[in-house]
């Protein structure tokens, strides 16, 4: 009797953690550390042991019998007749990061739970010695994760593409230390993304996985950036803004760019902060960013002895009328849409390798600019880019028809924002957020899109704000854009796909209303072909038919006034559970101008050429 009392207190008790753990606040979750990369840390990728649960035994059980699961306690056997149903130290193993998708072939399909564990030995080092804490920080695990550190709970964290840290410095021990994580990717129709979509659901621990040594009181966000001003202005202004992780006034944050002779100390206000700080330079010391010169500065930011490093370029981003200016000049961006997809084969990408791949490719385009769909990439996938001169549209998985009127959903999309802008807001050549795409008008939607627009404004007031919207049709051959959100957005972007969805023919017959004065930026058009499929033109999925739907398409594009920029549907093909036609698709999304293995179809060398001759508008901007 005792024995089920104690039993069901120790239930109830977890419960209740279970309950307090699961909300937010309860959380270890601290504001993402800005520039994770340049601390000391310790990798834990590697191998890790794994277990697949689809019924959720090692979690929901636990509830019911304490002693005898929960395998986040990654219990042992103490006596001969001691009953564990699991064991990770005898399970399988997996290279994190990865997906399990394409590391197993029985979980191809499955969107479930998976647990996950490793060992770490930390020594007896000075990970916790007091002048450090330990955060524990994780790329982006898809797409719902709890974390437990040595049996402890230690967070629960929501959304596939955006990385999370916890202060994990009083659970480690000297020595062996245990690290589990129960990863989830069962869709939702309240998630963002909501329960369809047309990409792989890839689920894991998909991002590096770090243990970060930070000082005692450290600089948790800090931005470095151009002012706007003047192209021709003599002197030009860098601005400096940091938050340390504590509110404590008094503490010297320095920063210094070496290259430019700049070193300055600031004292923290009784918050933490450094509010926004500006000095000059002359505008001739300064190379400024851009796709022709990628120019980066080593800029110090230290804090008591610890100085972290982080290379950021110097630019200004703008819009005047229907042009988009970079450092003052109108700028065409030549893009090309991306999946965060391996370049050869499928499974998530997750390497510089996978980054400088997938990037040349684009470059051999002719880009100068990437919309890297539909979500958060790898963060290498945009530090890449910028030392490759390539400017970057980055978005947050807003997709089709999400639950609009959810508060939670909401917070949840707010969320993947906060993290996506807090992540990459020292980039250069990231120029636009965007907050959505093709999303079917409804008053619920204008109100979420609009908070969520506004609310993206607030956080960084310097870049470009848009989503890609789509078009309704005026009559059979006028296609006229008419979205309430055009008052939120500084560039105006829809998809369109006329010769896949509708008649190539219609193309030379199509006229374009876009009431606004702002640029435009076609985000998606394109069609489908399997490289080495050849026939007539009409003949839909061969490589003739997609070269002439991209022939229609660049002579239409043309004729958009105000037409800024655009970024075809897609680089290469990608894997999607919609795309199911066999011997053609095989589960494939075949609007890739690389087949899934990096073959080029026909369609490339159109648009390369469409690129190539694309000259800049002549027009001088301030
Ligand atoms: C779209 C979506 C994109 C799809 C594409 C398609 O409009 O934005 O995610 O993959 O169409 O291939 O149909």
């Amino acid at each position: 009797m005792k024995k089920i009392i104690a039993s069901r207190l120790l239930t109830a008790l977890y419960v209740t953690c279970c309950l307090l753990t699961t909300a937010r606040a309860a959380d270890r979750n601290l504001p993402l550390l800005q520039n994770a990369p340049a601390y000391e840390s310790l990798s834990l990728n590697g191998t890790w042991n794994y277990i697949v649960d689809v019924q959720e035994e090692g979690y929901y059980d636990y509830r019911m019998n304490p002693t005898r699961w929960g395998f986040f306690q990654n219990a042992k056997p103490q006596k001969p007749e001691d009953l564990i149903e699991y064991d990770f130290d005898k399970s399988p193993t997996m290279q994190i990061p990865s997906d399990w998708n394409t590391q197993d072939e029985r979980l191809f399909f499955y969107e479930g739970t998976v647990w996950f564990c490793r060992h770490f030995n930390i020594g007896n080092a000075s990970w916790k010695d007091g002048n450090a804490k330990s955060l524990l920080y994780f790329g982006a695990v898809n797409y719902d994760a709890h974390v437990y550190v040595n049996g402890q709970h230690v967070g629960h964290h929501v959304g596939g593409f955006t990385p999370f840290n916890y202060d994990v410095t009083d659970l480690l021990k000297e020595g062996e230390n245990t690290l589990i994580v129960k990863v989830d990717n069962k869709r939702h129709a309240e998630d963002v993304p909501t329960q369809i979509f047309d990409w792989w659901n890839y689920g894991g621990i998909t991002r590096d996985v770090r243990l970060i040594k930070v000082p005692a009181v450290y600089v948790e966000d800090y931005s470095v950036q151009l002012a706007k001003a003047d192209a021709k202005a003599k002197n030009r202004t860098i601005t400096f803004a940091a938050k340390l992780s504590k509110a404590k006034a008094g503490h010297k944050v320095t920063v210094s760019i070496p290259e430019l002779k700049i070193e300055k100390t600031f004292s923290t206000d009784a918050d933490g902060k450094v509010g926004i700080s500006e000095f000059n330079v002359q505008s001739k010391k300064l190379q400024l960013w851009s796709p022709e010169n990628p120019k980066l500065y080593q800029v110090l930011v230290s804090v008591g002895t610890n100085t972290v490093t982080n290379s950021i370029g110097f630019r200004t981003i703008a819009t005047q009328d229907k042009q988009i200016l970079l450092n003052g000049q109108p700028i065409f961006l030549k893009g090309i849409s991306i999946h965060n997809e391996k370049p050869n084969g499928g499974g998530r990408a997750n390497t510089i390798e996978d980054a400088r791949t997938l990037l040349s490719w684009a470059k051999e385009l002719g880009c100068n600019f990437v919309r890297l769909a539909h979500y958060p990439h790898h963060e290498e996938m945009v530090r890449e880019a910028e030392r490759m001169g390539i400017l970057v549209w980055s978005e947050i998985p807003v997709y089709w028809t999400i639950a609009w009127k959810n508060p939670a959903t909401f917070e949840n999309a707010r969320q993947q924002l906060t993290d996506m802008i807090a992540r990459d807001h020292n980039r250069a050549n990231v120029i636009i957020w965007s907050i959505a795409n093709e999303t079917p008008h409804s008053p619920e939607r204008d109100a979420f899109l609009g908070r969520l627009a506004q609310y993206a404004r607030s956080l960084d007031s310097t870049r470009l704000i848009s989503m890609a919207m789509e078009v309704t049709s005026a009559s059979n051959y006028v296609n006229r854009l008419n979205d309430n959100m055009n008052q939120y957005v500084d560039v105006v972007s829809f998809n369109q796909y006329i010769g896949w969805y509708r008649d190539v023919n219609d193309a030379p017959k199509m006229k374009w209303e876009i009431p606004y004065n702002k640029p435009v930026i076609i985000s998606e058009f394109g069609g489908g072909a399997r490289y080495g499929l050849h026939g007539p033109k009409n003949q839909r999925w061969t490589e003739e038919f997609q070269e002439n739907l991209y022939i229609q398409n660049c002579a239409m594009l043309d004729k958009i006034d105000g037409l800024a920029g655009t970024t075809p549907w897609i680089l290469k093909d990608f894997r999607s559970p919609r795309r199911v036609l066999p011997g053609v698709q095989d589960y494939y999304n075949r609007k890739g101008l690389f087949s899934d293995n990096g073959e080029k179809k026909k369609a490339f060398y159109v648009l390369r050429d469409w690129y190539k001759q694309k000259s800049m508008p002549q027009k001088e901007g301030k």
